[in-house]
């Protein structure tokens, strides 16, 4: 243990008991509140084991009795209503959706000047295949009132200062609660939610950032304008409408809410820090996925970006998972070498060579990732 963690309150030691006892490869970012990522080769696969799945908590985890948990729908329906975990499997159709799950703040380690909030590298990303019941359903049950315009979401855990508020309460446009791949989620990966993802409900919102993807959901206020509730507000997950600078004055007024992620891909194989043989052949691998805009191509370079080959991507699966691409790299002399992958969406948009456009808070940095390594000689 480092001096920081040394620092961390008790509850902080028992979750750094379940990190190490659930997830012993993820790396801790340090921060009062639990969040560790993976390292990108840990991600080589296209269901994310959910030992490599990543942990994002804005506050500390409740302590939950998942026997009991009901969830209750009101505010903006004329039936407001509570359902136990039995209720919502019983009662509704159970589908599944795979989809990525990536932190808003995914890759802020790279921009510069460094920004606010936990400094991710690549690894704030993950894809599951998500079970649950579709949020529509649960809202058609309570009968939406034509004034229902947003959701608001609420969980018990609170933040890590003592405060007693919420870590967090976020929630969705109307349309997306209603779109049919967005869940009250109670299982990942064929197994039931665990604590760490938010048993025993959670929110899966495809396309949108993990902020709007609620863990331990108890309630769901319908709302007649746009939430408002804790770190909705202010710059809190959200872009500037347009480019405001390091150090520039920021207006709140100014800022949109995060509703789609960018294109963006990982590299997965080889790892930081590789060798590989001069003349021989290496394979490249990883991961392109999107927000709601299906990934079109992925470019693969041996150079640092100077010069790029196509790469061959998967055919597509379901809209909101990531599409595995491959390539063969042929290193031809000695030295060191840098990979890079870039992939572009159907309406063409790419990723940026360096960093996204800098913003306030580092969010959506969907910054070609690279990967260094070395070529010997053979
Ligand atoms: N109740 C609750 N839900 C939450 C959060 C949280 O702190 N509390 N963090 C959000 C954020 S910012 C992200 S990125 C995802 C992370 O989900 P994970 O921890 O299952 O990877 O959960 C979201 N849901
Ligand atoms: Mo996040």
């Amino acid at each position: 243990m480092n001096a920081g963690q040394v620092l961390l309150s008790m509850a902080a030691q028992n979750e750094l008991q379940l990190l190490s006892r659930f997830k012993p490869r993820l790396k801790l970012i340090e921060d009062a509140a639990l969040n560790a990522e993976a390292m990108p080769e840990d991600l080589d696969a296209p269901l994310t084991p959910v030992e490599s799945f990543f942990v994002r908590n804005n506050g500390m985890l409740p302590q939950i009795a998942a026997d009991d948990w009901t969830l209750t729908i009101d505010g903006e329906v004329e039936a407001p209503r509570r359902f136990t975990v039995e209720a919502l499997k019983s009662q509704f159709e159970t589908v599944s959706v795979t989809a990525v799950l990536e932190c808003a703040g995914n890759g802020r380690v790279q921009f510069s000047p460094a920004t606010d909030g936990l400094q991710w590298s690549n690894g704030a990303v993950a894809c599951g295949r998500w079970e649950g019941v579709r949020l529509a359903d649960l809202l058609a049950a309570c009968k939406l009132k034509p004034s229902a315009v947003y959701t608001g979401h609420y969980s018990p855990d609170l933040m890590a200062d003592g405060s007693g508020k919420p870590a967090i309460s976020r929630g969705l446009p109307i349309a997306k609660a209603l779109a049919p791949e967005t869940l009250v989620a109670f299982a990942l990966n064929g197994e039931p939610l665990t604590l760490l993802h938010g048993a025993p409900l959670r929110i899966v919102a495809p396309g949108y950032p993990g902020s709007a993807w609620q863990k331990w959901l108890s309630r769901i206020w319908v709302r007649d304008r746009e939430h408002d509730g804790e770190k909705m507000a202010g710059t809190n997950y959200r872009l500037p409408r347009k480019a405001v600078g390091p150090g520039e004055p920021i207006d709140p007024k100014d800022f949109a809410v995060i509703t789609d992620m960018p294109v963006k891909s990982l590299i997965t194989a080889p790892a930081e820090g590789f060798t590989t043989r001069a003349g021989g052949l290496l394979d490249v691998r990883g991961f392109a996925w999107s927000g709601h805009t299906p990934v079109a191509s992925v470019v693969v370079s041996a150079d640092g970006g100077t010069t790029w080959q196509a790469a061959d991507l998967e055919p597509p699966g379901e809209p909101f998972a990531w599409r595995r691409f491959k390539a063969v790299i042929r290193p031809p002399r000695g030295g060191p070498i840098t990979l890079c992958a870039r992939a572009t969406d159907v309406s063409g948009r790419s990723q940026p060579l360096g960093s996204a456009e800098w913003n306030p808070r580092g969010y959506c940095n969907n910054g070609t990732h690279r990967v260094s390594g070395r070529v010997v000689e053979a």
